[in-house]
């Protein structure tokens, strides 16, 4: 008998983006052969339950390579949405939104653009949630922050042109940023493919209750997910996938 594996599909982008098997994470190159099509998939959009899919069995595609499943029905190309294979329920807590108006959160992605050597960067935050990664009764805060300007892939930069998700997390006593995938560029550039990184989403991908956090990112003509998972307190990236020129 195949030991249990649980794929994970970028829905609205129709690609293997890997998964667990035995508890452990593997890669899309080593889940795809395990899949055979007919696979049972839970459909998550960022704060809620879609509803359940059909995946096909992956064709791998070039520009990646990536592994392509196709999911029926289809979910919508304009909401972003993750499917997973495993019949936990990947949603256990939801993020509240709170305002990216906040001045210790403004305070907080100066100090990351100083620290990276982007000082008189303009702070601009797009996105703040607040949520429990772990259940342990203290929240965490994932922040978004990008330059004026840079909401879609360019093909060049300009000086003090920034791209970042954060995770905010008490440990031992202390607040600590953590970056979760961050571009910054002291001097413009042109040709250039600078990386934007949003948070996707933030669902138990392994079904052990701790909640993973998805960071997707893009540049001109590409696309990827990274999967963050909690160790020892910190996010270490467990997974990656995505397709471009
Ligand atoms: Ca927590
Ligand atoms: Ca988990």
């Amino acid at each position: 008998m195949m030991p249990p594996h649980y794929p994970i599909v970028v829905a609205d982008d129709s690609y293997l983006l890997g998964g667990t098997e035995n508890g452990k994470w593997i890669d899309a190159g080593r889940m795809a052969p395990l899949l055979r099509g007919g696979e049972r998939y839970w459909l998550y959009a960022p704060s809620r339950y879609l509803g359940t899919a059909m995946g096909a069995r992956p064709t791998e595609e070039l520009h990646g390579p990536y592994h392509s499943v196709r999911l029926s029905p289809e979910p919508a190309k304009t909401e972003q949405a993750i499917a997973v294979g495993g019949p936990w329920n990947a949603l256990p807590r939801r993020p509240v939104t709170l305002s990216p108006a906040s001045a210790v959160y403004r305070q907080a992605v100066r100090d990351i653009l100083r620290q990276n050597g982007l000082p008189r960067a303009t702070v601009r935050i797009i996105q703040v949630v607040r949520i429990d990664l772990e259940g342990d009764g203290t929240d965490e805060v994932i922040l978004s922050a990008r330059a004026p300007g840079m909401d879609r892939p360019q093909t060049y930069v300009r000086a003090n042109d920034y791209s970042l998700v954060a995770l905010r997390k008490l440990l031992d006593g202390q607040v600590k940023t953590f970056l979760l995938g961050a571009s910054f560029y002291k001097t413009p550039e042109k040709p250039a493919a600078p990386c934007l990184y949003t948070l996707s989403s933030i669902l138990d991908l392994d079904g052990d209750g701790v909640l993973e956090i998805l960071v997707a990112d893009a540049f001109y003509e590409g696309k990827g997910m990274v999967i963050y998972q909690m160790q020892s307190g910190k996010p270490v990236a467990v997974l990656n996938a995505g397709f471009g020129a």
